[in-house]
Formats: C-alpha cells, sequence, structure tokens
C-alpha cells in the first residue's frame, strides 16, 4: 500500500505507564516501539499526517480505584509515567492530542473531547492506521470513533499490543473493530 498526504497515522498511548514497569503495564508493550517507528519514519517521507495521543489524567481522575474507577493510577499529567515512551520516534511533524482530561469522564478514544476530528479534517485526512496501546481499550474505542467519522480505518495487528484483564480481550476487540468495519493489516503491508 502506498500512503499519501490524505493518510494519517495515529499512536495511541505509547506511555511509560502502558509499558512494563510502568503503573497499568500492557505485556509486552514496548515490543510494538521498534516496527512503530518504522512505521512513523515511512509516514513522515509519504507525506502522511502523525498524530499522537496520550492518556493524559488530572490526579483526581474518576478511573482511578480512589476516585471509584477500575485502574490504578496512571498517567497523571506532567509525571514521568505519562510521558511517551523514551524510544518512541517523536516526529516535529506530528500532532499531540491529550485526553481523559476531564476528572469525571473516562476517554479511551482519542476522539472523545479532543479536536482530533477537526484536525484531521482540516488537513485533509480521509484514511486512519492505528497502531499503540491498549487493544482492548483506547485502541478500539479510537478505531471505532474513526469508523463512525467516516474514515477508511486500519489497524496494524503487529503493532498493537493489549492489557487481556481476560485472556481473549485483544482478539475479540480486532474482531469486534473488523465488524465495524475496520480492516486488519500487518506492517509489512505499509513497509515493502
Ligand atoms: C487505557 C486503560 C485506562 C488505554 C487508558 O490507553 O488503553 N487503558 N486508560
Ligand atoms: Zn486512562
Amino acid at each position: 500500500m502506498e500512503l499519501s498526504s490524505a493518510d494519517g497515522i495515529i499512536v495511541v498511548d505509547i506511555q511509560r505507564d502502558f509499558c512494563p514497569g510502568g503503573a497499568l503495564p500492557v505485556p509486552e508493550g514496548d515490543d510494538i516501539v521498534p516496527l512503530v517507528n518504522e512505521l512513523l519514519h515511512k509516514a513522515e517521507k509519504s507525506g502522511c499526517f502523525i498524530v499522537y495521543t496520550r492518556d493524559w489524567h488530572p490526579q483526581n481522575h474518576m478511573s482511578f480505584k480512589t476516585f471509584g474507577g477500575t485502574w490504578p493510577e496512571h498517567c497523571v499529567q506532567w509525571t514521568a509515567g505519562a510521558e511517551f515512551h523514551p524510544s518512541l520516534y517523536l516526529s516535529d511533524k506530528g500532532v499531540i492530542i491529550s485526553k481523559g482530561t476531564n476528572p469525571e469522564f473516562e476517554a479511551y478514544s482519542g476522539f472523545q473531547g479532543t479536536d482530533l476530528d477537526a484536525t484531521l479534517k482540516a488537513n485533509g485526512v480521509h484514511r486512519l492506521f492505528i497502531v499503540g496501546l491498549a487493544t482492548d481499550y483506547c485502541v478500539k474505542e479510537t478505531a471505532l470513533d474513526s469508523l463512525q467519522r467516516g474514515y477508511d480505518t486500519y489497524v496494524v495487528k503487529d503493532a498493537v499490543r493489549g492489557v487481556n484483564v481476560h485472556p481473549n480481550d485483544s482478539e475479540n476487540a480486532l474482531n469486534e473493530m473488523e465488524q465495524n468495519g475496520a480492516k486488519i493489516i500487518f506492517s509489512k503491508e505499509l513497509l515493502y
């Protein structure tokens, strides 16, 4: 597949807290970083629009156990855990979208409560490739919102990883995305 300026890549939440050693680690979450970096270099060369989403919670966010939610405290704004993985390639052409900033609302999707849709439309993006963490939460919800907003949506299977609170959660999430119209592809289809 050829990439162009009508394409975008959304790098979902590749942050320290979602990687091994972090507060809410996705098993092998950091394994995808070299591949994501390759995809980013390819995207940059092709004029593809680059977005990095980040989970960016206030300290009193409702998703935290201490505030009635289900997750340990993670990705608190301006803390080390909220930083992008240190090996993630940050393109200076990339745009950062922060989500989950309202203490009263969960926001797994990069579209939820952000100007991501407007930013993509303003830049003429019609097709989206989604990579990152976590397959069964933020990747899934971002992909479903992307489909709902009319983007031709691709999920790069070898460039996502899931939490798998239940063992099949990632597989089920990929099926759900596919059933809703997402295309599940492998990175080699973009790289070679
Ligand atoms: C996420 C759980 C809580 C994610 C964010 O990025 O998938 N998961 N907050
Ligand atoms: Zn979160």
